[in-house]
């Protein structure tokens, strides 16, 4: 882009000039985004060009969410230019920093599993890897979450602006997506064939992002499909304004309510339009023969969400290409592989069949005869009729989606060592049993370049004085920071940096949510989405305990610690609002008690996203990662923290088993039940939270203020939450796990009255995460399922 400060700052001037409009920081952020833009595509141009004569083999990741958060500071650290420009700038009194800010960052994710497929992205782009994404360009964001009297609201997100957005439009690329219509057999010049009649067309346009990897030479594609109206549809059977606005809802939010069948039917069209648009592209690109597809190019559904790409790929290649079903399910089962992200009886897919059958009739007709075949080839097997039931893709009435993503794939991953061996052991059980070399491990990660080199330049750069920047290229290196753990200045810059850290949070959270932070406490951050698993609630709740304990106990004065919370709650999920709620009341009560407020603060951020976890995770001393053991699949955000130097208090669940091997117990605070545990009592209905109660005078007071209102406004919300732990038996565990779950955060309080060991443990988790790079998942995947070579950028 420019080869020295002095020459962006020439070129950035003159390009602000040539504008002859009035400066303003919105006008240097338009500049900024256009001089970064033409470089990436020079190289974007590049990389497409060497992926078309080389033939690489190229990946498609398909996914329902990325949440890629804002582009352009994580663009300029690809490249390489970050310091550069921000020097120039500020020379120019320009902040860089101010001009990040005005990024609506795109909210096309809900959480894990979106910023999951982000994090992918940056890897594949930066191990120099052809690897693409698909999704969904919905026109509203992620809503934004406010608080009205201590209630999460929810606005609409418009992250689409006049000009400077982050996509390009591929009009060119458009295809044309069909819904309802009937299936006929029409005579063709080689037979039969099946077509569909007066189907409701609507036009899929792909929009494209560019995905910069380090060092800027690979730029790879995020493509976005959007739903508008197609001409073939002229003669749709309903009135024409009812087809657009139906047409323009299509894309318009992720995950729409599903309550209704109107929304179940709103979310189907999401996933045929990303499935069919994608293979549209994927196939009319191919140029070698169709035979060679698996060799050509890998196919990774990400969760069940697109398994509908099974049955398009099958019905291409026999309806558009005249195959026998033999040889479409022969390719199809060697293109495409799927990665389960959770066991979660709610959160497995299962859809009505007689709505697939109405509105994708023919793609229900080739699920039907899928599930037939394999029905068929198990009776031959001698199964009996229990494991034919659980292996039957269509079971009364409902398709099951990850048994139809299991079936279609060659081969089928979990997201961290433990959750996989319970999906082979126990929720998949029979799939595993019928296809045993098919299940696989790929722990998650996270991006280091984003989590690390991005949002904690500082410590980024202390790592690099101390061990050289090998580490940026290979993380694992991050392991030579172990000798530093005893090194005394090192580890006086590392807690120099978490303080500064801190004080960039406490500005960041004055100016957007007025709240002021003691930077001296402890900072305790719990922040991802609200769900029952989560156990946001026993966090809030031990805050309580605390809180009497305090009241109770004159010589109990623990050390200040500041609790921050952040998440989003889906719309419809009435128990995380309700936690919500509590949290927010609870905070009120906590915050402004003269006596309480001298040891513990709650401050419960806004709005919770990519841009403020950004913030919060670089600042923490502690991390709380507490879900019920066995329900958190992986878990992304305890490795994020973990690289940035805090401290994990844990269960034995998900990713952490792995970190807390890694980095070693003595490293984290472990607590709590483990998976088999919580799996017996839930198989044997013997769990009893009111046991828990009455042999536990401590938690048994809390339990009466809860009843008696003391920490909700308004009896509802105190009914729901008293009804959740006492009268629904607790269904996660939190009274179970409560007083291991305090004794933990004493030992926390302990270690931190050494300031020196504290920062030492610090170091070491630090040291022990470069496992969780997502270059090294990448690396695995491409090693195991997608064999992809890698294709030096000549740059
Ligand atoms: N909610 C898992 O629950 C995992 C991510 C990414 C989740 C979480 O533990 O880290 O996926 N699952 O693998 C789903 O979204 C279904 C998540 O984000």
């Amino acid at each position: 882009m420019f080869s020295s400060k002095e020459e962006f700052k020439k070129t950035f001037t003159d390009r602000i000039e040539s504008k002859g409009t009035e400066k303003s920081l919105e006008l240097a952020h338009e500049i900024l985004w256009e001089m970064t833009n033409d470089w990436i595509q020079e190289s974007w141009k590049r990389t497409n060009q060497l992926y078309e004569e080389n033939h690489e083999k190229q990946l498609y990741y398909i996914s329902i969410e990325f949440l890629i958060g804002r582009v352009l500071g994580q663009n300029l650290i690809n490249l390489n230019f970050y310091n550069l420009v921000k020097e120039g700038l500020d020379e120019l009194g320009i902040e860089l920093s101010e001009i990040e800010e005005l990024e609506i960052e795109p909210g096309l994710g809900n959480g894990g599993l979106g910023r999951l497929a982000a994090c992918f992205m940056d890897s594949l782009a930066s191990l120099e890897l052809p690897g693409h994404g698909y999704g969904l360009r919905y026109r509203g964001g992620l809503f934004t979450q406010h608080f009205v009297n201590g209630n999460q609201t929810e606005q609409p997100t418009n992250w689409i602006k006049d000009k400077n957005n982050v996509d390009t439009r591929r009009e060119d690329l458009a295809v044309d997506i069909p819904y309802y219509g009937e299936v006929q057999l029409v005579m063709g010049l080689d037979g039969m064939r099946t077509k569909i009649e007066n189907p409701e067309w609507v036009k899929a346009v792909p929009y494209d992002i560019p995905i910069v990897g380090a060092n800027g030479g690979t730029v790879n594609t995020l493509r976005l499909w959007q739903a508008e109206v197609s001409n073939r549809s002229s003669s749709v059977g309903k009135e024409y304004a009812v087809y657009e606005r139906e047409t323009a809802h299509i894309t318009d939010r992720l995950y729409p309510d599903d309550s209704l069948e109107t929304g179940k039917i709103l979310r189907l069209k999401q996933q045929y339009l990303l499935c069919s648009a994608s293979l549209q592209n994927i196939i009319s690109n191919h140029k070698s023969s169709l035979e060679k597809l698996p060799e050509s190019i890998a196919i990774q559904i990400n969760d069940t969400h697109p398994a509908l790409a099974v049955p398009e790929l099958m019905r291409i290649l026999i309806d558009d290409f005249s195959w026998d079903w033999e040889r479409a399910w022969d390719v199809t089962t060697r293109t495409i592989s799927y990665t389960n992200h959770t066991i979660l009886e709610e959160a497995m897919e299962k859809w009505d069949s007689h709505l697939i059958q109405s509105l994708l009739p023919r793609i229900f007709l080739i699920i039907e005869e899928i599930d037939r075949r394999f029905k068929e080839s198990l009776q031959n097997q001698g199964k009996d009729d229990e494991t034919l039931r659980k292996l039957s893709i269509i079971e009364d009435g409902v398709i099951k989606m990850a048994v139809l993503a299991v079936v279609g794939s060659y081969r089928v991953n979990g997201v961290a060592k433990l959750h996989t061996e319970i999906l082979k052991k126990r929720e998949m059980k029979e799939l595993n049993e019928q296809f045993p070399n098919k299940f696989h491990n790929k722990t998650n990660g996270i991006t280091h370049r984003r989590w690390l080199i991005k949002a904690n330049q500082e410590l980024s750069g202390l790592v690099t004085e101390a061990i050289g920047s090998q580490w940026m290229k290979e993380p694992e290196r991050l392991s030579e920071l172990h000798y530093f753990s005893q090194n005394q200045s090192f580890l006086q810059n590392f807690q120099e940096i978490k303080s500064l850290k801190k004080e960039q949070l406490i500005h960041h959270l004055q100016r957007d949510q007025n709240i002021i932070v003691d930077p001296s406490s402890i900072f305790d951050i719990h922040i991802k989405r609200f769900h029952g698993y989560k156990r946001q609630l026993m966090n809030i709740l031990h805050i309580q305990m605390l809180y009497d304990r305090i009241k109770r106990d004159s010589t109990y004065r623990p050390y200040p610690r500041t609790f921050f919370f952040g998440g989003k709650a889906a719309p419809s999920y009435h128990f995380a609002k309700q936690v919500i709620k509590m949290i927010n009341t609870v905070a009120t009560k906590v915050n402004n008690d003269p006596l309480a407020r001298q040891h513990l603060h709650i401050v419960f951020v806004e709005n919770y996203n990519v841009t403020q976890a950004e913030y919060l995770i670089p600042a923490a001393d502690v991390s709380e990662q507490i879900s019920t053991a066995s329900k958190e699949a992986s878990g992304t955000g305890n490795m994020k923290f973990m690289m940035n130097g805090a401290l994990t208090i844990g269960t034995f669940d998900g990713a952490n088993v792995e970190i807390f091997e890694q980095v070693g117990q003595e490293n984290a605070f472990v607590f709590g039940m483990r998976a088999e545990q919580v799996m017996d009592y839930e198989k044997n209905h013997s769990y009893n939270p009111k046991e828990i109660i009455e042999s536990d005078v401590e938690i048994e007071k809390l339990m009466e203020e809860l009843v008696k209102g003391d920490w909700t406004e308004g009896k509802a919300n105190a009914d729901f939450i008293v009804g959740q732990l006492l009268h629904e038996g607790d269904p996660y565990f939190v009274l179970k796990d409560l007083q291991s779950y305090a004794k933990a955060h004493e030992k926390i309080l302990d270690a931190y009255e050494n300031p020196i060991k504290w920062a030492e443990m610090g170091v070491e988790n630090i040291a022990a995460s470069g496992i969780f790079s997502s270059d090294r998942t990448i690396q695995q995947y491409s090693d195991d399922v997608w064999h992809l070579t890698k294709v030096p950028s000549i740059y």
